[in-house]
């Protein structure tokens, strides 16, 4: 048997759920617990169950968090791990825990919460654990001592320069569908300050990246392992700088790279694109542009600080208007200032986007959840809100049905919010069905036949929420809460 140590990694997730994400937080603890020499084991909570075992020999237990109900599944297991063994010390990181460090450690299932990127960091905490030694000088750290919260400062961003080599094998890799989908990592953070996002409390606005070189070989890596159909970069903004993003994309087309990609674009950066760049993303297989539209209102777009009008918007539809790519638009409504009027000139810009080109994607009209980190979280309090108190409390927050996130938007704001979000979304899953029947290659597919019933059951529903949308009537929505409530179900 190994000397080495070992850590449990956990990703708290619902092994109920449908699709089943790369859990890239733990896979990069991993490669730098291995690298110092100690012995990750990885619970995927999405496809794994916890087994007792799994604490034999463990130096400390490691959670990854974001805001929501992960917390939820967190908790579950840090329960049963306490039930297990109560010496083992439980530590927190990721997102959440990093935005919002004191309350998370002055829960009673935290031992310590470790801030920002945790490569370089958490492996310093294992080593001070192990031999017993002072905390003080391990850095990233938040905890509470004999009642006081302790802090030690934090190291710099990580410049995220360097190849990785990601343990997937400590995964149950079968259990993922790497053959049709994976995500990769290229850069962290993003500078510009959009009022909603996460980036100011986590990344500082600051941006670090992968020079391209570095970014083709690990491709060339993942798709001579993995051959996935779709490639997905969950980077926060991939298209910071142009040259690059340029290099990444002649490469891919040099190395004759099979998969399809997908990754986020700011409007205002599509729009200086010129024809030929466009001609490039669509050759290496930039399949789906997802794209921050937020608002169809200039009022809000200007409070977001999104730097675009609704101009811009359009503009960026016609602009693909003729071309393979698919834009994928998002949307957000219920800002501390926005009227009915600013959601329905959101729909307004939505209408005007699918009569420019009807197959244009909007994944969501999302509730504004004021999240930690964000200053719409301070704009919010400042306008009434009231935050979570705790960290179980964070694990409740409902980012749809969520009256308590917005107190400063009307009830019948908040209605109409409600019913057109879900017949928003209603319709993206409605055109991605039809997308996947009409694609001959899906015929053998296990999902084929589910979905021809779900397109002949749900059309009746489709036909009324169509109706409430041209007609824009939100009274009486019980054919939403019914079709959501049965949505729900069939996805559990
Ligand atoms: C892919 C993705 C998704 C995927 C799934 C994610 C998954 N694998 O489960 C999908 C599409 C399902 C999704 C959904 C949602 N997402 Co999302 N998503 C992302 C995205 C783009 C990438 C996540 C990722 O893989 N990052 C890469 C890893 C390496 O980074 P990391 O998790 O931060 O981990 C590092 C550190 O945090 C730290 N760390 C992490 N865990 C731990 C644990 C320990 C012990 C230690 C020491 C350190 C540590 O070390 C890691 C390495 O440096 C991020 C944006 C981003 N770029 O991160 C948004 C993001 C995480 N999502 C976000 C949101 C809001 C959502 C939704 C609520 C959206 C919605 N309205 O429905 C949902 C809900 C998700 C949920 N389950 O609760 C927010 C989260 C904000 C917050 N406060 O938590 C983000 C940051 C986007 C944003 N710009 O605001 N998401
Ligand atoms: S929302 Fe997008 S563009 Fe705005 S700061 Fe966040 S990552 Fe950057």
């Amino acid at each position: 048997m190994s000397d080495r140590k070992k850590v449990l990694l956990i990703y708290p997730g619902n092994i109920k759920s449908i699709t089943k994400r790369m859990p890239l937080s733990i896979l990069f603890l991993a490669e730098s617990l291995i690298e110092k020499g100690f012995d990750p084991v990885l619970l995927d909570m999405q496809v794994d169950q916890f087994d007792e075992k799994m604490l034999d020999n463990v130096v400390c237990v490691g959670i990854s968090t974001l805001t929501g109900e992960q917390i939820k599944y967190g908790l579950s297991i840090a329960t049963a791990i306490r039930a297990c063994n109560p010496h083992i010390p439980l530590v927190w990181g990721g997102i959440h825990p990093s935005i919002m460090p004191e309350q998370t450690a002055r829960h009673d299932l935290v031992d310590y919460v470790m801030c920002g990127e945790g490569e370089e960091a958490f492996p310093k905490l294992v080593q001070a654990l192990l031999a017993g030694s002072d905390l003080s000088t391990v850095p990233n750290l938040r905890y509470e001592q004999d009642g006081t919260y302790k802090t030690t400062p934090n190291l710099p961003f990580l410049l995220f320069n360097k190849s990785n080599n990601l343990p997937y094998d400590l995964l149950s890799l079968p259990k993922y569908q790497t053959n049709t989908r994976i995500e990769y990592q290229s850069s962290r953070g993003c500078p510009h300050g959009c009022l909603f996002c996460y980036n100011k409390g986590f990344n500082a606005f600051k941006w670090r990246a992968k020079d391209s070189a570095i970014v083709l070989d690990e491709l060339d890596k993942i798709e001579k392992r993995f051959n996935p159909e779709y490639l997905f970069f969950v980077d926060d903004e991939f298209f910071i700088n142009r040259k690059r993003a340029q290099e990444i994309v002649t490469g891919m087309i040099a190395r004759g790279f099979d998969f399809k990609w997908k990754a986020t674009i700011r409007i205002d950066t599509l729009n200086t694109y010129d024809q030929a760049m466009l001609d490039l993303l669509d050759k290496s297989g930039f399949m789906e542009m997802a794209m921050g539209a937020e608002s169809g209102s200039d009022k809000i777009l200007n409070l977001v600080k999104k730097k675009i009008k609704r101009s811009d918007i359009v503009a960026s539809a016609q602009r693909l208007a003729q071309s393979r790519m698919i834009p994928q638009y998002s949307f957000m409504s219920g800002f501390p200032t926005e009227t009915i009027q600013d959601l329905h000139q959101t729909l307004d810009c939505m209408d005007e986007l699918w009569s420019i080109n009807k197959s244009i994607k909007v994944n969501g009209l999302f509730f504004a959840t004021p999240f930690p980190g964000t200053e719409l979280f301070d704009l919010a309090i400042q306008n009434g809100y009231k935050p979570p108190q705790d960290l179980a409390e964070w694990a409740d927050i409902d980012f749809i049905l969520s009256y308590k996130n917005v107190p400063y938007i009307p009830r019948s704001f908040t209605r109409e919010l409600v019913v057109f979000s879900f017949i928003v979304r209603f319709r993206y899953l409605w055109m991605h069905t039809a997308t996947f029947l009409n694609n001959p290659k899906n015929r053998s597919s296990a999902k084929y036949w589910g979905f021809v019933a779900f397109r002949v059951i749900f059309m009746p529903v489709n036909w009324i929420f169509s109706w409430r949308w041209r007609t824009r009537f939100t009274a009486v929505p019980l054919d939403v809460f019914a079709v959501r409530m049965l949505l729900s179900k069939i996805a559990a």
